[in-house]
């Protein structure tokens, strides 16, 4: 057991009489000989979100000792950018007071300083330390959402720029994601607002009816759509000046199968900058694309010599008109123009392509870098012969004329071949160093079957060059 402790009345009383005793004395003695004059000790900023995107912001005001008079015309604001920045509230007491500063409009800086007409004292009635204080903290007011710089994404890892609603024939196992601005990066990658976390990347495909159910990454996936996975997420901020990009593995880093996606990056569950502007003003970003079907080259023949039914019912194909482009080939007599043919994920549709050429969308477009590939018939579907029924007759070292917008890019041919249907490693071969072109037709009629048993494959190299 415990002894009870006992303090009696008359103790109790004496020690109050001393503390009151020794608290006066002191303060009585300080009051008459206090001749310091008040200064300022240090003006903080109130919250540790800075930058900060708040309409109203507060800042800490540390004096040395006791003062009064503290208010809102002691103060003044220096800002830069912001415009419409006001001191709204100042409260407090003894040596320390809060000052309240609505942050107007724009983005930029404000400081609170004490002014040099400030009029404060301590409790002897010394005014303060004249000539004010401007050595506190600043804020940085960022209001601007973040963007994601769309004319920078690209797929990974081999550099392809991903369009809205564009055709690609290409790996990808990963995005990278440019934003406008630093964005907010808490350790780790579980916080909702994390540029890390997986959960702000969403991959989605329409599933078995076709269409995009999904709506934002705030609804997360509907229907039959199919997530695919997202993440890990490895952001870089190149030291705080930029690029500032994250990139995101997706399908557990294994390459993008044919088929139509959309990339949501989102604004809704949510992407923000450092001052916690959600991205996009609140809203997703999404990027539509399709992966080609690169396992068969295309189909560009019909029965020679005879009309052969197709199905009118069905829509033709809209090619694109790539303007005043066309393909010279001199010793075949052929000139043609050369049309855009879509790609799907089922691959290109030459049926209507008639005495055009195809560039078949998603190989290099035809004069720039890369492997570019043209198509066109041996025979149309009226059993006539198309630009490309001698296409087997061209021979190393043979011309063909490209002509673009009234220049002029003379080709001469480096291989010739003949490949199976789906041998397609050689006719999309990746290329680099230049502009080449490939020439793809079918060869090889089977007429017991109505079918071509080969392509013809001619690969072109500019003319001069090896
Ligand atoms: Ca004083
Ligand atoms: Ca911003
Ligand atoms: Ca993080
Ligand atoms: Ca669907």
């Amino acid at each position: 057991m415990q002894p009870r402790k006992f303090f009696p009345f008359g103790s109790l009383l004496t020690v109050g009489l001393l503390l009151f005793s020794l608290a006066a004395a002191p303060l009585k003695t300080i009051r008459a000989l206090d001749v310091d004059p008040p200064y300022v000790v240090a003006i903080l900023l109130g919250a540790d979100e800075n930058p900060t995107n708040k309409s109203s912001v507060e800042f800490w005001v540390y004096f040395n000792e006791t003062v009064t008079g503290v208010n809102a015309a002691d103060f003044t604001l220096t800002t830069s950018g912001v415009i419409g920045a006001a001191i709204t509230r100042v409260g407090g007491s003894g040596r320390s007071y809060w000052v309240v500063v609505n942050t107007g409009s724009g983005n930029g800086t404000i400081r609170l300083d004490l002014s040099a007409a400030a009029v404060i004292q301590d409790l002897a009635g010394n005014p303060i330390v004249p000539g004010g204080y401007t050595g506190g903290e600043t804020y940085t007011v960022d209001k601007i959402p973040p963007e994601v710089y769309l004319d920078e994404l690209k797929g990974l890892p081999e550099d392809k720029h991903i369009q809205d609603w564009g055709f690609y024939l290409a790996y990808i196992t990963a995005f990278e994601i440019h934003f406008s601005e630093d964005m907010k990066n808490p350790l780790g990658n579980l916080y909702l607002e994390d540029v890390t976390n997986p959960y702000n990347y969403m991959l989605i495909q329409p599933g078995p009816d076709g269409y995009f159910d999904t709506l934002s990454c705030d609804g997360g996936r509907k229907k039959d759509d199919v997530s695919l996975s997202t993440g890990p997420v490895v952001y870089k901020r190149h030291g705080g000046t930029g690029p500032f990009t994250a990139e995101v593995t997706v399908n557990n880093g294994i390459p993008l199968s044919r088929g139509i996606y959309r990339l949501f990056i989102c604004g809704t569950t949510t992407l923000q900058d450092r001052a916690g502007n959600a991205i996009n003003g609140g809203g997703d970003v999404t990027v539509t694309f399709t992966i080609g079907d690169t396992s068969l080259l295309p189909a560009t023949g019909f029965a020679p010599g005879k009309v052969t039914a197709v199905d009118s019912a069905s829509a033709r194909t809209a090619y694109a008109s790539l303007g005043d482009l066309w393909l010279e080939i001199p010793s075949l007599g052929v000139r043609a123009s050369i049309v855009g043919v879509p790609g799907t994920a089922q691959g290109w549709d030459t049926l209507w392509l008639g005495n055009q050429v195809g560039w078949l969308e998603g190989t290099a477009f035809p004069s720039w870098e890369g492997n570019a590939v043209l198509t066109a018939h041996v025979y149309g579907y009226d059993g006539r012969p198309g630009p490309f029924v001698h296409l087997n007759q061209l021979a190393y070292g043979d011309w063909v004329i490209l002509h673009v917008y009234g220049q002029e890019y003379v080709f001469t041919v480096r291989t010739s071949r003949q490949v199976r249907p789906e041998d397609t490693a050689f006719a999309f071969e990746h290329l680099e160093g230049g502009p080449y072109l490939t020439l793809i037709t079918c060869q090889g009629y089977d007429a017991a079957n109505d079918t071509y048993l080969y392509r013809r494959v001619v690969r072109l190299a500019p003319a001069g060059s090896r």
